[in-house]
């Protein structure tokens, strides 16, 4: 339950993996929910600090430069960038985007764990683990490879089998295998640092499924409850890893040790917070440590436990920090059915969609709002995408501000209308006007930012409503005055609409406050039917929003199918290469673009056709083996390439003159060459 009035707000969204470009899926997570409650609480005039970062340690970062064949300084320089200007990109308006390769950062996690190590906190333990005798390393358990015992998949990794979803340890592996080296790796003795997190289960469980029981999302709790009434109780965790990228473990004998990424990363937004506040001249001390603070982790729920259980046992052993009030995890989104992947290549990544979609950010902000994955996993749908743009953004937000002020520049040259005698339905319509910022704020407040989107909207219907109801494009024929009296209230509908949607939909009410000449608005000033003054002269109207036509959405399902698709193929094992051959060899083979100009089926032969073909010196007969491939009429008038000079072969009595090639793919697929178009029969390959 939140207790009390707080003097200011930490809100804090996940440090993002410097390991690759930033897509819909973190958007949705994590980067929109923020932005929308810390945009609103800044309305209020509520004092926040919004905080975010890189995360540019742990195996993330290092197997993706390992694959890249780059130092993991370079892969972290390049992604810390390009995800910063994302999110600038956006609106997602952090006060403070820091790295945790930051020297402040390195200090205060090395602090930590000192401190907590000087109390005694840690379990020292020596286990044994793989190491790669060539690579001379300790191995992670993302680098060690090997057969699943669960479902015998050849390539499940140390710690989880991602075809059968078994989580494992490297030891269980069948066959492990280092993925520096391809060696089998050894069994090594190391010392590690062991968090013993059973010591704050009675206090994780007190502050979590009681004291928060009513004001946590169910899902947050319902994830928090397995890891607490697990039978064997939580288990001890090590908080340090033998790898050479991280921050260095603070101790005299941890040579070639460093923290563990889940150690140090939580921790980032503090020494963000500290570079906030110093750059700013102020004390970063009471956003983390005055009881009046609320303390907000906004996250995805693969991060739960991370910030639910490990984070906070951390905070409260080393004393004197506040605990989160809440951390409203959102569930995944999906993209077409299918789970969003780096690796796969099955996403929409957020520099290629602006490219794509250039002005539309807030499209996407609002589509990835009202489809957001609050309660449960959802599906991101280009389709859907269109939908919601043109069928709410276009036709209800878009249409509503729009008739009201083209109405103004038409009837009254762009000025705010006085406003007359007010009748029923413009006493109705004010009094629900006044009733809206409350009922948004509630949602917001409970982290229910669908909800509250779709009361955003219900304004704006209600502002078209009204004005098919009232209809001043006919009143002004008969009645210029009930015509303004209209406008007028229109108008400030429209004004209204500005404030409340501007967490959601940042560059639009951004549009609508420079029309309406509205200075600073701020949330209270919402509710109010007299938000802008008769004779104020509106500024110009810029385009909103606009349709998006069917093309434009099949062009993108096509562009993820095709990625699918050559994912599929880069990632299809290939036959190895044969003997290398001398070009005396190679020139001996004719081969040529030749026409099929009859096809036919063998009798009794599942697997040949007979094909007359045009080879540019006469025409030749072919058996070929593709009976199974291609139906004979498909293959006549067609061009394809084929070894005329191979000697005659005899079958089913009839002389073969030559061989038609083709690509075949690993499942044994056969796929025509065919040249480029308009060339010749006869023309020779080389
Ligand atoms: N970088 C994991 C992730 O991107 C991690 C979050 C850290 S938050 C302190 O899912
Ligand atoms: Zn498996």
């Amino acid at each position: 339950m939140s207790k009390k009035n707080f003097k200011r707000y930490t809100v804090t969204s996940a440090l993002p993996y410097a390991n690759g470009p930033l897509h819909i899926g973190h958007l949705a997570g994590c980067y929109v929910p923020a932005d929308i409650y810390v945009r609103y609480l800044r309305s209020q005039g509520r004092d926040v600090a919004f905080i975010c970062g890189s995360d540019e340690h742990g195996v993330a970062i290092t197997i993706k430069a390992q694959k890249e064949g780059k130092t993991p300084q370079q892969v972290v320089d390049h992604y810390h960038e390009m995800m910063k200007k994302s999110f600038q990109e956006f609106g997602i308006s952090f006060d403070h985007y820091s790295r945790t390769s930051a020297q402040i950062h390195h200090e205060t996690a090395q602090g930590f764990f000192k401190d907590l190590y000087e109390k005694g906190e840690f379990l020292e333990q020596t286990t044994e683990q793989y190491f790669d005798e060539e690579a001379v390393q300790f191995l992670a358990d993302r680098y060690i490879e090997g057969t699943c015992p669960k479902c015998g998949n050849e390539h499940a990794y140390g710690d989880q089998c991602e075809r059968c979803g078994t989580s494992l340890s490297p030891t269980e592996l069948i066959n492990p295998k280092s993925k520096l080296s391809g060696r089998t790796p050894v069994l090594k003795e190391t010392k590690h640092w062991f968090l013993d997190l059973a010591r704050y289960q009675e206090f994780l469980k007190q502050w979590i499924l009681v004291d928060h029981a009513d004001d946590w999302k169910n899902n947050v709790l319902g994830q928090c409850r397995s890891w607490l009434e697990a039978g064997d109780g939580l288990q001890a965790r090590s908080m340090t890893r033998d790898l050479d990228w991280g921050i260095k473990v603070p101790l005299q004998d941890a040579e070639g040790k460093v923290l563990y990424v889940w150690f140090d990363a939580p921790i980032g937004y503090i020494s963000s917070t500290k570079e906030w506040a110093a750059e700013k001249g102020i004390d970063w001390k009471p956003y983390w440590k005055d009881e009046d603070t609320k303390l907000v982790h906004f996250i995805g729920k693969d991060n739960i436990v991370f910030h639910c259980i490990i984070f906070p046992a951390i905070l409260k052993t080393h004393g004197g920090y506040v605990l989160p009030e809440n951390v409203p995890a959102n569930e995944f989104l999906n993209l077409e059915g299918d789970k969003i992947s780096t690796s796969r290549n099955w996403a929409v990544w957020l520099h290629e969609y602006l490219q794509e979609f250039p002005g539309k950010e807030d499209v996407l902000r609002y589509v990835l709002t009202a489809n957001a994955p609050e309660t449960k996993d959802n599906d991101f749908t280009w389709k859907d995408f269109q939908g919601r743009n043109n069928s709410e953004l276009v036709a209800i937000y878009g249409n509503f501000v729009n008739r009201a002020v083209v109405l103004t520049h038409k009837f009254f040259n762009g000025i705010v209308p006085d406003r007359g005698e007010l009748r029923g339905i413009d006493k109705e319509v004010l009094e629900e006007l006044a009733g809206f910022p409350e009922k948004i704020s509630a949602s917001i407040e409970r982290y229910r930012f669908r909800e509250a989107l779709g009361l955003v909207m219900d304004l704006a219907r209600m502002g078209n409503k009204y004005l098919a109801d009232t209809e001043p494009w006919k009143e002004i024929k008969t009645d210029e005055a009930r015509t303004k009296t209209i406008l007028n209230i229109a108008l400030n509908i429209a004004a209204n609409l500005a404030i409340v949607s501007e967490p959601f939909l940042p560059h639009t009410a951004k549009k609508l406050f420079d029309l309406f000449g509205m200075e600073n608005p701020n949330w209270a000033d919402s509710g109010n039917g007299e938000l802008i003054r008769a004779n104020r002269a509106l500024g110009p109207m810029g385009l909103l929003f606009e349709k998006i036509e069917d093309e434009t959405v099949e062009k993108q399902v096509q562009k993820l199918l095709d990625s699918k698709k050559m994912n599929e193929a880069a990632n299809t094992p290939v036959t190895p290469m044969k003997e290398i051959i001398t070009y005396d060899d190679f020139a001996k083979l004719d081969m040529r673009v030749v026409t099929v100009l009859e096809a036919e089926r063998m009798p009794k032969s599942k697997k040949l056709l007979k094909l007359k073909v045009d080879i540019g010196l006469g025409h030749r007969t072919v058996l070929s083996g593709v009976a199974e491939h291609f139906e004979p009429e498909f293959l006549v008038g067609k061009q394809v390439t084929m070894l005329i000079n191979l000697a005659p072969r005899k079958m089913m009595g009839i002389d073969s003159e030559g061989m038609i090639l083709m690509a075949e793919d690993k499942d044994g697929k056969l796929k025509l060459l065919v040249p480029h178009e308009g060339t010749a029969s006869g023309s020779t390959i080389s």
